[in-house]
């Protein structure tokens, strides 16, 4: 068995074949050479059949074969029983002689019927010498009939050949089909007697006609006219007469056209064609081959597995439109806001995507295809999905789809701010990572795209940094996880915290104060003072940090040269810290042409450790007097401590360690960090009996531009 026939046409396997006749009446049906397949008359209905049919055989003999035909009620469960029958046909071609011979049914079914006329259907492109059959060992006398009519009419035993079958009985401009012999042998007890044709003068093969007296030319080789990320497209000259066959990728296909169309490609992908041209004769050479590929999926850099969360949604049961659906990679599913809910007309909705990792973002792709664009809007990102950086805020085109690009920024949060006084819809919001690149930890700082002690190592190196550095800042502002302009205990925390295991549980919010002490009101020049960083009434406090800005003509680190503390914290930590991580830093600094020497503490647990609760000493720095003083005159308030978000606008500021005044930060209105001398106030804060107030000594939350001190809260990981 080699070959394929179709009607008229013949074809060899392991190809594709282009260019079949198939109009929409004809549906093309391949039959492998060899092949016996069993058929009944023509029916609306099996209901119709009684089972005391003609059994007929359409052969196509090509060498051996064989086909076991099974039969049962047709209705039954009884088959599970072993209710059914089998009949074993063989055919055995050699040389155009075959033997086509149908074996005894076998096995029973309720009904069966076993007296059955048999018909066989043979295929042969010439009229056979011979056609002779015997019916259980002993010969029928066949005889040759003249046409269908005859055929049909008689009882059993005939045969005739027909050159040129009608395709259809009902449809004449079916026209007709292949050559064949149709055999008829009567009704016989088919339980019993084996039924056996032999046939002498099959033809199986079509003989093609050869006009040509010259193979074809070698073929040149195809262009490739276009690529898209899913096609390939070629053209080539097919001289006349002849016929352009294709070989892609090791595989012909025979008989194209041009322009050819290789499609349903994946992108990305590579191929290879040759040509070659084909007449009656035979095939000339193979062109040389020429490869193309594929585009690259345009969609291959949308970040996949985001989720998608809104302030405002439409929830009806049924009829749902979740932010979800503006990440589903889905064009149809849509998001819609609330249009019940008449807040949302006013006020901003707020879409939220969270693409899981970290990315560099290449850009931002909103589709809406209805009316109800965003236009009015912002967009920001944010590596915690705490702190957000505006990175637009403008009015987009009432369009299908609006762009926004990321110019390489990295994270993982981004949020769309919808301003518009009305109703809002989204088919998709697409956001692109940079070519080559992947998802990575949120928590990386180093620009190594993996979160390690290296980043705490980086951490340390730039603690209290801020963007008033114009040279370092730009090297540190991606780990500014709390965009707040200072690499602070905060983005500390944000990196330790996911270290050595992570946080155990989200966590509440934070609250406590911390003061500032000294062992003594007087120094001489040349005396030390030790100053104490105390915490009272800590919950959930997992990082903090403070910076005291001292005039550098009265005060100096007792510890660190020339008041530079690069390799080593400048303050000593207290038991109530111990296991804390201490990236503290010294510095002289000029702010208002003043001179400075400044203490940036900064403290944080690492992994699950943590928090400090309740009330301790969490440092001690000491410092060298460089004239006398009469009063040390520092800042012994308290300061609230500040809320996880980092804001200050929490922060309450404690005059003269006696009443609050909300709201209040330090320093403000205070002159602070000029370093000038004031009037000492009466105060008490109960430990040490040093007087309080701001003068000298001052804190700074350097960051806000305010004084004050900030604690904050290590945010748990989701
Ligand atoms: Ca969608
Ligand atoms: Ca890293
Ligand atoms: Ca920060």
């Amino acid at each position: 068995m080699t070959g394929l026939t179709l009607c008229l046409e013949q074809h060899t396997g392991g190809k594709v074949v282009n260019s079949i006749d198939a109009p929409l009446w004809k549906l093309p049906l391949f039959v492998k050479s060899g092949a016996i397949i069993p058929m009944t008359v023509e029916n609306n209905s099996v209901q119709e059949l009684t089972g005391e049919e003609p059994r007929i055989f359409d052969v196509y003999p090509d060498g051996d074969s064989s086909f076991t035909l099974y039969d049962d009620d047709g209705y039954s469960q009884a088959y599970q029983n072993g209710e059914g029958s089998f009949t074993e046909i063989t055919s055995h071609e050699q040389d155009g002689t075959a033997d086509i011979i149908v074996g005894k049914m076998s096995g029973s079914f309720e009904g069966m019927k076993s007296e059955r006329e048999t018909q066989f259907i043979v295929h042969t492109y010439a009229k056979p010498q011979s056609v002779q059959a015997t019916v259980g060992g002993s010969e029928a006398e066949l005889q040759e009939v003249a046409d269908r009519a005859a055929f049909d009419d008689a009882a059993g035993n005939v045969y005739y050949y027909d050159e040129a079958p009608a395709n259809s009985a009902y449809y004449e401009g079916a026209g007709t089909g292949a050559p064949r012999l149709y055999v008829k042998i009567a009704a016989t007890d088919i339980t019993a007697n084996e039924v056996k044709l032999h046939v002498e003068g099959i033809v199986n093969r079509v003989e093609q006609e050869i006009v040509d007296d010259t193979l074809p030319m070698a073929a040149t080789a195809p262009q490739i006219a276009e690529t898209s990320s899913s096609a390939i497209t070629l053209s080539f000259d097919v001289p006349e007469g002849m016929q352009a066959d294709l070989e892609i990728d090791g595989m012909l296909y025979e008989n194209v056209t041009s322009p050819f169309i290789h499609d349903s490609l994946n992108p990305d992908e590579e191929h290879t064609y040759r040509l070659r041209y084909t007449n009656t004769l035979g095939s000339g050479e193979f062109s040389e081959q020429v490869s193309a590929k594929t585009d690259l999926d345009p969609y291959r850099n949308v970040i996949s597995g985001a989720e998608a969360t809104a302030n405002s949604y439409e929830d009806i049961p049924g009829d749902s439109y979740p932010p979800q659906n503006l990440v589903d990679g889905d064009l149809a599913s849509q998001w819609y806001s609330n249009w019940d809910d008449q807040k949302y007309y006013t006020e901003p909705k707020i879409i939220d995507i969270d693409l899981q990792m970290a990315y560099q973002l290449d850009k931002l792709e909103y589709i809406n295809d209805g009316t109800s664009q965003i236009l009015d809007h912002e967009i920001l990102i944010s590596k915690d999905g705490v702190h957000y950086e505006q990175l637009d805020a403008s009015v987009w085109e009432k369009q299908y789809q609006n762009d926004f690009e990321f110019d390489g920024r990295i994270a993982r949060y981004v949020r769309i701010i919808s301003h518009d006084q009305r109703f809002n819809s989204g088919n998709e919001i697409r956001i692109y990572k940079v070519d080559g690149t992947d998802g990575f930890s949120e928590a990386d700082c180093n620009g190594d795209r993996m979160l390690s002690n290296d980043d705490l190592t980086f951490l340390k190196n730039y603690m209290g940094v801020d963007q008033d550095n114009q040279r370092l800042w730009n090297q540190v502002k991606e780990a500014d996880f709390s965009c707040n302009g200072i690499i602070d205990a905060y983005d500390l925390m944000f990196v330790a915290s996911r270290l050595e295991g992570g946080v155990r549980d989200p966590k509440d919010e934070v609250s406590g104060m911390i003061s500032f002490t000294a062992d003594k009101t007087q120094v001489k020049k040349g005396d030390t003072v030790t100053i104490s960083v105390n915490a009272h009434d800590l919950v959930n406090v997992y990082a903090l940090n403070f910076e005291l800005l001292l005039d550098s003509t009265k005060l100096s680190s007792a510890v660190c040269p020339d008041n530079v503390c690069t390799a080593d914290s400048p303050f000593e930590a207290g038991e109530f810290t111990e296991g804390m991580l201490d990236y503290s830093k010294s510095g002289e600094t000029t702010v208002d042409g003043n001179d400075y020497v400044r203490f940036y503490g900064a403290f944080s647990f690492v992994g699950d450790s943590g928090p400090l609760q309740g009330d301790g000493v969490i440092a001690t720095i000491e410092l060298k007097a460089l004239q006398d003083i009469d009063d040390i005159g520092m800042i012994l308030n308290d300061v609230q401590v500040i809320s996880s978000g980092g804001t200050i606008a929490d922060a309450t500021w404690k005059e003269d360690g006696g009443e609050e005044e909300p709201g209040t930060k330090p320093g403000e209105g205070e002159n602070p960090g000029t370093g000038e001398e004031e009037t000492p106030k009466p105060g008490d804060d109960g430990d040490t009996g040093i007087q309080a107030q701001q003068g000298t000594l001052l804190a700074l939350f350097a960051a806000a531009g305010a004084a004050g001190m900030i604690i904050w809260r290590r945010k748990a990981r989701q």
